[in-house]
């Protein structure tokens, strides 16, 4: 069913978003640290009218789901709390949001680390400027999104997501310091292709995961080292002094941070992939987000010729590992192997 078939008009305008796959800087955006994300092909869209009645209405096409909501309501659940976070964050900056029909329909893959809720906030927003000309630019797209995450979904998150989906495309790194938004495209080191491979385990990072508590670690370790940010800590022998487990938090974000701005200064595809290799032990024994499934197909990409680095991407407990490769062929082979360990592995770019 399209949008004509659902709201009886023809839309008024869409606009269109993209995911992302971060290559390095994991868990350093909320530290107000250095991350490298690019977009990846899968898209989400909407289109967008006005409502002939009192409610706004959303509808999923591949949840087959509508959402009818009043401004005054409560949050809705699930992906229409991020649409509903976007119209009342406008609200709030004083705009005048009328009832919307809202189609969203998306390619991005969910629950896997890949940033489909900040696709989904980013062309909810862009598709909200163009229906309604608001006086708002890309960045401003990328905080709203993000405040929408925080405020609606309940994830205490980063602005690396909204900014990638916002500003970033698929040819480009998207180096961003995520405390003064400063920003340039990267290209990809040179022979090395991007392959992204969903290890079956599905996140939920919203409310009550260790995502939220990860967060708070960090900030109550940049407490105590007596720092605004643990960005501004860049040996990490100063976290040797913080008790168990902000200790190793501490280290993992510094160290991060430092992998990030060494590729960011132009390193070999080899390189870049020890400093994804690195990236992931950190991830795993340090800031420990890795789960085994996770690991093992880390462990796997890494053992195979042709594979220059291989990690966990995007804010873990689960999801996808991205690899960087001489041709995205290998992953026949890497699929085979997590396949004959009992796991089910899908190429999702
Ligand atoms: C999630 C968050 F939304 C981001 O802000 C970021 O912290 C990421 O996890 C981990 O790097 O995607």
């Amino acid at each position: 069913m399209d949008f004509q078939e659902i709201f009886g008009t023809k839309p008024e305008t869409q606009a269109t978003a993209p995911g992302r796959v971060n290559l390095l800087g994991e868990h350093t955006d909320y530290n107000d640290g250095f991350v490298l994300p690019i977009a990846i092909p899968q898209r989400t869209t909407v289109e967008l009218g006005f409502s002939p009645d009192s409610q706004h209405h959303f509808y999923s096409q591949e949840l087959e789901e509508m959402v009818s909501v009043a401004t005054s309501d409560r949050t809705p659940q699930g992906f229409a709390s991020y649409i509903f976070g976007c119209i009342q964050l406008l609200a709030k900056q004083g705009y005048k949001i009328p009832p919307v029909n809202i189609y969203v329909t998306s390619t991005v893959p969910i629950g896997v680390g890949l940033s489909s809720s900040a696709a989904l906030e980013v062309a909810t927003l862009k598709g909200l400027r163009s229906l309604l000309n608001l006086p708002i630019d890309d960045v401003q797209i990328a905080q709203i999104g993000q405040q929408a995450e925080i405020q609606y979904a309940g994830l205490n998150c980063g602005i690396m997501d909204q900014m990638a989906s916002s500003l970033a495309d698929t040819h480009a790194m998207l180096f961003l310091d995520t405390r003064t938004l400063e920003r340039r495209t990267l290209e990809l080191p040179a022979g090395g292709e991007i392959l992204v491979i969903d290890s079956g385990v599905h996140h939920e990072l919203a409310a009550g995961s260790g995502y939220n508590q990860r967060r708070a670690q960090c900030e109550e370790a940049a407490r105590l080292l007596g720092v605004k940010a643990l960005r501004d800590v860049t040996d990490p022998q100063v976290a040797l002094s913080l008790p168990e487990p902000l200790c190793r938090r501490a280290r993992h974000v510094i160290t991060e941070n430092n992998r990030v701005l060494e590729a960011a200064r132009g390193v070999s595809v080899t390189r870049f992939g020890e400093l994804m290799n690195a990236s992931h032990a950190s991830q795993r024994d340090d800031y420990q987000v890795s789960v085994t499934e996770v690991d093992v197909l880390v462990d796997l990409l890494q053992k195979i010729p042709g594979v220059f680095g291989a990690r966990l991407t995007g804010g873990g407990f689960g999801g996808a590992c991205v690899a960087l490769v001489r041709e995205s062929a290998i992953a026949t082979d890497v699929l085979r192997q997590y396949g004959e360990l009992g796991y089910t592995g899908k190429v999702l770019v």
